[in-house]
Parts: C-alpha cells; structure tokens; sequence
C-alpha cells in the first residue's frame, strides 16, 4: 500500500517549544504564578486556549472570558515576536535530510500540527514546498489526543489512516496517532513517549533504512 509521512511541527520540525514557553512565562509572571520549564512539558502538543487553562489552574487562578481573551492575544502577539527572525537554521537536526529522502522517494508528506501559526513557520523555515497537504489548529476543533488532526491529513493525502506514518515529540500527539491506527514514531525522550511504535532521540537517529522499510511494510 502507498505510505504518507505526516509529521508534527513544534517540537519535531522546530523547537519553537522555548517560544511558547519564552511567551507564557511573561503572562505567568504578570498573574504571580510559578511557572518552570517542567510545567511547560504539559503544555506541548496542546491548544492555546487548553494551554492558558492549564497555568491558571497551576496558579489556581479564576479568570473572566474577556481577561483570557486578553493574555491569549498577548501570547501569541508576544510568540509571533520571536519568529520574526526565525530562518532554515532553526529546522531541527536530521529533519532536512529525510524531508529531503522522502521526496526523492515520492512519498506523501502532510503536516499535523495544533498550531494556528504553523504556515508562516513552514515559510520562514523554507520547507514550505516540501507539504502536499497542511493541517494545522485553524483546520480542527478537536485537539489531539484526538486524532482529527491526522486523520484529515491522510484524508487529503488519500491515504488509509493504516498507512500513514506520523513523527510526533507530545505524549498525545503519540496517543492521537494510535488512536487513529496509525504508525506512531516518537521523537524525544523513551520514557516519555513509551506509547509510540518506534521512538528516536531526534532525527540524527533515522537512517534511510529504516524509512524505506516503513514505505516496503
Ligand atoms: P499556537 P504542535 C503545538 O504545536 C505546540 O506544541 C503547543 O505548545 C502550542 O500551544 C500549540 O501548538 C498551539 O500553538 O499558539 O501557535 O496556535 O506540536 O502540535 O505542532
Ligand atoms: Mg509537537
């Protein structure tokens, strides 16, 4: 059967996970709560909106709809100023190399991300062409570890979800994958991402073998 290769942005593409957290830590901060890099795991592969939920409720902080509305512009006002000069330098080791393979071999490529400034990333980072389909938090209303996300993406690929293959560093980006019954890789750390099929500590570690018997099996 014909494969496609759906891969996640933050934290797989890029690390724009020091963004977020860059980004957060001053709302946090204005509200007196604590907030450290350990609290920021929680918020990987997770919504805007379900991210600033998740602070208030470490600083056990009540807030009205118009007040979230508020830090939630200032966020991603704040995150949108440090990808200003973001450029190909920021692609995560070992990313290129088998965008570039997976090209070469015409395989399908899609991304699956929460974000809703995924495109401009794909722009800034030069990587753009490399997509045939782009999912990202403007297309979906359920987050993962839902697998909608996914699951539009194979769509647009015309690909069973059986046959997709998704690169993904959150815990519920890896359960979102599975649940959809797709391949699921894990990128970071082992015991972290134990749900996954197969997991690497970055894209150094996969080798083209290795691609080319996903695409073979
Ligand atoms: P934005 P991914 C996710 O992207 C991030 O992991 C998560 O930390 C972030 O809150 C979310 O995107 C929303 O991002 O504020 O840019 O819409 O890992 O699914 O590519
Ligand atoms: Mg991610």
């Amino acid at each position: 059967n014909k494969k496609a290769f759906i891969f996640d942005l933050d934290g797989v593409i890029v690390d724009t996970a020091k963004y977020h957290y860059l980004a957060w830590q001053k709302i946090a901060n204005e509200l007196n709560i604590d907030f450290t890099l350990e609290h920021n795991e929680l918020l990987k592969g997770v919504s805007r909106v379900r991210s600033l939920d998740i602070i208030l409720e470490l600083g056990k902080v009540e807030a009205s709809q118009e007040d979230k509305d508020k830090w939630l512009f200032q966020k991603n006002e704040d995150y949108l100023s440090y990808l200003v000069d973001m450029n190909e330098s920021e692609i995560l080791q070992g990313v290129f190399p088998v965008l570039k393979f997976l090209k070469e071999k015409g395989q399908p490529i899609a991304l699956g991300s929460a974000s809703k400034n995924a495109r401009p990333i794909l722009e800034k980072t030069g990587i753009l062409s490399y997509f045939d389909a782009i999912v990202d938090g403007n297309d979906v209303t359920n987050a993962k570890p839902d697998p909608e996300v996914f699951l539009i993406a194979a769509k647009l690929l015309n690909i069973n979800p059986e046959d997709a293959i998704v690169f993904e560093d959150s815990v519920a980006g890896v359960q979102a994958a599975n649940i959809g019954k797709m391949t699921s890789i894990g990128i970071g750390s082992a015991t972290v991402l134990h749900e996954a099929k197969y997991i690497f500590n970055n894209f150094t570690e996969i080798d083209t073998n290795f691609i080319e018997d996903l695409i073979k099996e």
